[in-house]
């Protein structure tokens, strides 16, 4: 019921493609979340609303994360960042979500973040790898995925980075933070897995 509303919120919100992207997105986080047990209409609905801001005017944008105190040293870095705290704004204060580990999803979906957690993970990889992108390496971080979600949560992360660096971009340091704490789980697991 709720999740009929809210894709009817996003479809009107949105232009047809990156509607089609929501959707592919939604589809592709509940396939990771039945694998790793986590709540099928939660995982939805962070999908679903994860991109609702994406095409708000910069000005709009801005001028939510000063009304209601979000990190303004956002605005020092690429303006794509904007749309991911201002999407858990309005999913709470718009469609009344309070489902806090929802709104986390949503606000770090482009950034990530150190300590990401399951249901955040799984709407960061499913927004990069849903079938709909198409990049070099995109096939590699997709067996990444299925074979062990932090591991491929640190690849996207680089992948990401060298991205922006190849681009003369600056990288938002929770980026950089995140991409260091996945590193070091990655490495542990691989550690462990060796020692077996
Ligand atoms: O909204 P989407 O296009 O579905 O995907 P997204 O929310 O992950 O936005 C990704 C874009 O943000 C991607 O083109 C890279 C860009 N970007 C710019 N600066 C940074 C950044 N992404 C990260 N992770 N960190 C940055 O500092
Ligand atoms: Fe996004
Ligand atoms: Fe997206």
């Amino acid at each position: 019921m709720q999740i009929e509303h809210l894709l009817e919120a996003v479809r009107q919100e949105l232009p047809a493609p990156r509607f089609e992207h929501t959707l592919r997105v939604q589809k592709l986080a509940v396939k990771f979340a039945q694998r790793m047990g986590i709540d099928k209409d939660r995982t939805s609905i962070a999908a679903i609303l994860h991109d609702y801001c994406k095409f708000w005017p910069k000005e709009k944008l801005v001028s939510w994360i000063r009304k209601y105190k979000l990190p303004d040293d956002l605005l020092d870095y690429h303006s794509e960042l904007w749309h991911a705290p201002v999407g858990a704004e309005v999913a709470a204060r718009h469609f009344g979500i309070m489902d806090e580990e929802i709104l986390q999803a949503i606000r770090y979906h482009t950034t990530g973040r150190p300590c990401m957690s399951t249901l955040e993970k799984i709407i960061f990889l499913a927004d990069l790898l849903e079938p709909g992108r198409r990049f070099p390496g995109v096939e590699e971080l997709r067996s990444d995925a299925d074979r062990d979600i932090d591991w491929a949560v640190w690849k996207a992360l680089d992948h990401t980075i060298c991205y922006l660096v190849e681009r003369r971009q600056k990288i938002y340091p929770l980026t950089m933070l995140a991409r260091n704490y996945f590193l070091e789980i990655a490495r542990e697991k691989d550690l462990r897995e060796e020692s077996t």
